[in-house]
């Protein structure tokens, strides 16, 4: 009987490492986007489905996105842009998340991605970020930017003491290494799903279907994450985005 009870809790999502079942069976769908269709230009909403590229105008001879083939192809033209491109698209949920199909298709060096949660009604924090999931050719990080280094009274305190070429006081540094975790990760150029999720105080990242890390802090219980967005420095290809809002 107990050891029928343990293998019942065993198999239920809750004890499941794999958070796209999470998603999946105790979340609503509230977006999809498989980019099966032609973007109509390089402007602001030209991607379609309602997302938006904020960085778009800024270049508006160049195209960032090209939907080809079923595939969101991303390259920033961050240089002429004076900024990495930004993608977002309206989400909405306090605990949920997105199941995203990616690939690095490998045309240039430090392909990477970073993906996560804005709002930008959000007072007192430098343009509404929230919270990211930072791939880089070597590393993953998770950061609670709100409660952290986009705070604007503790991004005050970093620029005064940088004025006055000072070091940061002890405890804004100690505060700020709690805000992120890092974790050794590298990446390729296969296809793969990950997923970013928000449970609580609680943000984690999976690909695959196996939990690759996860961090506490404050900022993350933020109600609601108002944007899902892909902020792009290099190229990176996108064939599929769910969008799931558990609460
Ligand atoms: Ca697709």
């Amino acid at each position: 009987m107990r050891i029928a009870l343990l293998a019942c809790l065993l198999a239920s999502p809750l004890f499941s490492a794999d958070d796209a079942a999470w998603l999946q069976t105790k979340g609503t769908l509230i977006f999809h986007d498989a980019f099966e269709r032609e973007e109509t230009g390089t402007g602001l909403k030209d991607i379609g489905n309602g997302w938006e590229s904020a960085t778009a105008d800024r270049v508006p001879q160049i195209k960032q996105a090209d939907l080809d083939g079923g595939i969101m192809k991303i390259a920033s033209a961050t240089k002429e842009a004076g900024h990495a491109a930004h993608i977002h698209h309206d989400a909405g949920f306090a605990d949920g998340g997105v199941i995203v199909r990616f690939r690095f298709p490998g045309l240039n060096k430090a392909e990477g991605l970073q993906l996560g949660y804005v709002d930008r009604s959000l007072q007192g924090v430098h343009a509404g970020h929230m919270c990211y999931a930072i791939l880089s050719p070597t590393t993953l990080t998770l950061k609670d930017s709100m409660t952290g280094e986009m705070n604007l009274a503790l991004r005050k305190q970093r620029a005064d003491a940088a004025a006055a070429k000072q070091k940061l006081p002890a405890d804004l540094e100690a505060l700020l290494k709690k805000k992120s975790l890092s974790v050794p990760f590298k990446t390729d150029t296969e296809w793969h799903v990950l997923t970013l999720v928000t449970e609580g105080d609680e943000l984690r990242f999976g690909l695959d279907g196996k939990l690759i890390a996860k961090h506490r802090s404050e900022g993350y219980a933020h109600d609601p994450k108002r944007w899902f967005s892909f902020l792009v420095g290099s190229t990176v290809w996108i064939d599929d985005v769910k969008i799931y809002k558990v609460k």
